[in-house]
């Protein structure tokens, strides 16, 4: 199988963490890249949304969005990172969340990247910002018990989330409001899994 990815590409580190929690190997990486105005060929012909991670099967149409891909290795892995229901809805209400903060935090980014200036809109920022405040501060009031439970996608995913705002929005200072998501993250960064798969930088 190959994985089309980019070292630091948030929702492509998922799977990466994934992998090594799991112990799963022998996935080949396809280094990709790609933008909605310059869309990465290669990436294209595996995923119409032009988006990675995506995951071209030996036996089987090429797998996209990092969720699906999640629960197919954890299906391949036979692991439990996607627990039994009804714990299983709160896991993939965990992992939506810190996707949503993703999706959110990524926008902004080409917002400034790739909009000519002139053309910037600071509201609607700074609606991406208030998303992801929002999702940190349900984070910290309502799911902190389940980020301290037994290790599943749900925490990989909100790791990689935060790892994200600080990598890409590091003057937002996320920690500011949200001591206990600040600690539990802490402590999940140190992970193996977590260091082994930092963004360049
Ligand atoms: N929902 C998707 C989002 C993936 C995504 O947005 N990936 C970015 C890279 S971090 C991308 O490929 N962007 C290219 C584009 O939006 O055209 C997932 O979970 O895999």
């Amino acid at each position: 199988m190959k994985l089309y990815h980019s070292p630091t590409s948030p929702y492509v580190r998922k799977i990466l963490v994934l992998m090594a929690e799991t112990g799963l190997t022998g996935i080949e990486m396809v280094t990709a890249s790609g933008s909605p105005v310059a869309p990465d060929a290669g990436v294209v012909e595996q995923n119409p949304l032009g988006k990675i991670p995506a995951l071209q099967r030996d036996n089987g149409p090429t797998l996209y969005d990092s969720r699906v891909i999640c629960q197919f290795l954890n299906a391949e892995a036979g692991t439990a990172l996607y627990p039994a229901a009804p714990l299983l809805w709160d896991t993939l209400t965990v992992e939506a969340t810190a996707d949503g903060m993703l999706d959110a935090a990524l926008l902004m980014v080409y917002e400034q990247r790739i909009r000519p200036e002139d053309k910037r809109f600071d509201p609607w920022v700074e609606g991406q910002w208030s998303k992801i405040s929002r999702a940190l501060d349900a984070l910290e009031s309502r799911w902190i018990d389940h980020l301290n439970g037994t290790l599943d996608m749900g925490q990989i995913a909100t790791a990689c989330a935060l790892g994200y705002l600080d990598f890409r929005h590091a003057d937002r200072h996320w920690r500011m409001n949200h001591p206990l998501l600040a600690a539990w993250e802490a402590g999940f960064a140190a992970r193996p899994s977590m260091q082994a798969t930092r963004p360049p930088g």
